[in-house]
């Protein structure tokens, strides 16, 4: 019998379809003298639920393992994203918010990176943002944020406060959440009747095409479709009026929902849904078959590290990113394997990878000494990495990718 749970959308039975086994918090990079007989573990697994078709992990992490004073990814540390998210904003300007005295709130702002840009606009707005230490890199930005999760009582406040707003808007934030309920009501007493509440997150369409398994770990609790986030909104008041396809992070969806009633529906809503229905996405067959790919992928992987460490050849990581604990924990990735993972983010540096302890170091260590091989573990910004590291290519280094195969370039 297949292990179930509960549809944290719809109370309806969440059947498994993916084991990924004893895995850590993905962001909880410890220093080298910590007591690893502490170390958080949990079971990670996913699964497809038979009544909304959302497809959710099957256990989840407490919210205050993962988000506090020392969440230490930043969203500014990719000069692409600092661009897309600009872009966002200026959009949001132009269009949601020309009413006189706009107000625009977002869920999980980080260090700001978006805000920032309503800040100098001179734009009412608020970040709301558990994490302590990235809440205050926004703040000495000249952004407005307050230091808490994003739910019910939150949202109420915030209205009692500052009134109603004109956008909410979260990016790779509202599938981290789940007790979705609560934080859609909120969404519903924030919100203006005229107002729409635009999220972004990775896309279930694109992670079953590509086999980007590693979006699945402790902080990302929801993989959404148009369909299952439809059937989310309609529960509760809202309803789906437009969806965009965006490159960023492998492949993401931009939804934007508005109170039931209030807008009508764009045609890309119609056209992703029924793209959705002719490929079967979240059908239990093509979710057994993405499993059965990352299967293949664990192994290839493995393989080649094994013979290039049998051949004596330097191979390094690249990018400790969050989504990299899953496959260093699936794969068995270790210090033996891969000697170190060079990453940007001080926070980071001087610190060991969850549950596979590889020394995270600067890009200068990288650079003091190519390796033969660099396995990119931040795929998603393989373009803005490789262009920055060419010398490395120029000295033969090669790269590893492991997304949607494994591959040597
Ligand atoms: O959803 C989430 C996304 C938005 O961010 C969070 N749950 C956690 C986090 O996930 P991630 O760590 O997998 O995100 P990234 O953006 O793929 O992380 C990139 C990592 O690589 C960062 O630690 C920064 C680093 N980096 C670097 O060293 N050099 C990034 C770039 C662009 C670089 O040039
Ligand atoms: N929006 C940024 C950050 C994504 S990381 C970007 O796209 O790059 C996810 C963020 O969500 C973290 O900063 C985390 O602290 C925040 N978060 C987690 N739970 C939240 C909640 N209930 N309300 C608001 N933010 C939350
Ligand atoms: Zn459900």
């Amino acid at each position: 019998m297949p292990s179930t749970s509960q549809c944290r959308v719809c109370g309806d039975q969440v059947t498994e379809f993916f084991d990924f086994g004893r895995q850590p918090l993905s962001d909880a990079f410890h220093t080298p003298g910590f007591d690893f007989e502490k170390e958080f573990f949990f079971r990670l697994a996913v699964g497809l639920c038979q009544g909304c078709t959302m497809v959710q992990l099957m256990e989840e992490v407490p919210r205050d393992n993962m988000f506090h004073e020392e969440y230490p990814y930043h969203s500014s540390g990719s000069a692409y994203m600092r661009e897309h998210f600009e872009g966002l904003a200026k959009r949001l300007l132009a269009t949601e918010l020309t009413a006189d005295d706009p107000f625009v709130v977002e869920l999980g702002c980080n260090d700001g990176v978006m805000l920032k840009v309503m800040a100098e606009s001179g734009v009412r707005h608020l970040g709301v943002e558990p994490s302590g230490g990235v809440a205050d890199v926004a703040a000495a930005k000249g952004v407005r944020v307050r230091k808490s999760f994003f739910e019910e009582s939150t949202a109420k406040e915030i209205a009692a406060e500052d009134g109603r707003a004109d956008v909410i808007y979260a990016a790779n934030t509202l599938c981290h959440i789940p007790y979705m309920e609560s934080v859609l009501s909120g969404v519903r007493a924030l919100l203006k009747p005229t107002g729409v509440f635009v999220f972004e997150d990775p896309y279930l369409g694109d992670i079953v095409e590509r086999t980007s398994f590693d979006q699945i770990y402790d902080e990302h609790f929801f993989f959404f479709t148009a369909r299952s986030v439809r059937e989310m909104a309609a529960r509760n008041g809202l309803e789906l009026v437009d969806v965009e396809r965006l490159p960023v992070h492998g492949g993401e969806v931009r939804y934007t929902l508005a109170p039931a009633g209030e807008r009508t529906p764009s045609q890309a809503v119609a056209d992703l849904l029924r793209d959705e229905a002719e490929s079967g996405l979240a059908e239990p067959a093509t979710l057994q078959e993405f499993g059965r790919k990352v299967t293949v992928i664990r192994d290839d992987l493995t393989g080649l590290l094994r013979r290039l460490k049998d051949e004596g050849k330097k191979v390094v990581a690249y990018g400790a990113t969050a989504k990299s604990a899953t496959v260093t924990n699936l794969c068995g990735i270790t210090p033996d394997l891969v000697s170190f993972v060079c990453d940007t983010t001080p926070a980071k540096q001087g610190r060991v990878t969850p549950g596979t302890h590889i020394p995270v170091v600067t890009p200068d260590t990288f650079a003091a000494d190519y390796p033969d091989y660099a396995l990119l573990f931040a795929w998603n910004h393989a373009d803005e990495i490789m262009a920055k590291e060419q010398a490395f290519r120029d000295a033969g280094g090669k790269w590893i990718l492991y997304v949607p195969d494994v591959r040597i370039v």
